[in-house]
């Protein structure tokens, strides 16, 4: 393996050139008369951003790396969307706010801490390599959270909600850890018992 793809490639993953689609279940239908992104929970005021609004919002564009649980890594996407910071000076959190819960059209959830969701380079994205994003990818929205494993980039996202108390999401409650840093290769949930 070339130097420079071994150290951008976490252990146990294997580079990819294609971009696998990995959903649990039908990509849901997209109107954009009726969808909306909701950010709810401890927050001072709920907001409520509808599609034509999400997208005349600031563009944030990032190149990042991309590495599934499943072992494949695709490296060097180009993802333009709302960064999670632009999207945050329009949200006062209540002090309580401890963890983010990320629901999906068709009922997938995922959870990240708050320092998480504020770290950089977190964004929802709704272009992918110069296009729109296919559907299948998460059109219209998806979460990028590009230092955890893809579990936690949430496709056709909705809704934001802040909470005091974690709750674990679709996979880290079917024996995905509930962290997923691909460097330090926290794959399964059984792992967090020999952790911190
Ligand atoms: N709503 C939703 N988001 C999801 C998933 C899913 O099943 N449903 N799968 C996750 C997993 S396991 C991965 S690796 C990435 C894959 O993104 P891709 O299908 O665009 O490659 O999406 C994540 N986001
Ligand atoms: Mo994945």
């Amino acid at each position: 393996m070339p130097e420079q793809v071994e150290a951008r490639l976490p252990p146990g993953q294997v580079l990819t050139e294609k971009f696998p689609v990995l959903s649990y279940g039908p990509t849901p239908r997209f109107d954009p008369a009726t969808w909306d992104l909701r950010v709810a929970g401890l927050v001072e005021k709920p907001l409520r951003l509808d599609y034509r609004a999400l997208r005349a919002l600031p563009i944030a564009c990032q190149v990042a790396d991309f590495h599934c649980v499943t072992t494949w890594s695709r490296f060097d996407n180009r993802w333009e969307g709302l960064a999670v910071r632009e999207l945050m000076k329009r949200v006062v959190l209540r002090p309580e706010a401890k963890y983010v819960i990320v629901q999906c059209d068709g009922g997938y959830t995922t959870n990240l801490t708050l320092a998480e969701f504020l770290d950089d380079g977190v964004m929802l994205a709704y272009r992918h390599d110069g296009r729109e994003l296919e559907p299948d990818h998460g059109f219209p929205l998806r979460l990028v959270v590009p230092k955890l494993y893809g579990w936690k980039s949430a496709k056709w996202v909705r809704e934001i909600e802040f909470s005091a108390a974690d709750r674990r999401g679709f996979w880290e409650v079917r024996g995905y850890h509930n962290r997923g840093d691909p460097w330090r290769e926290e794959r399964y949930s059984f792992q967090e018992e020999a952790e911190d």
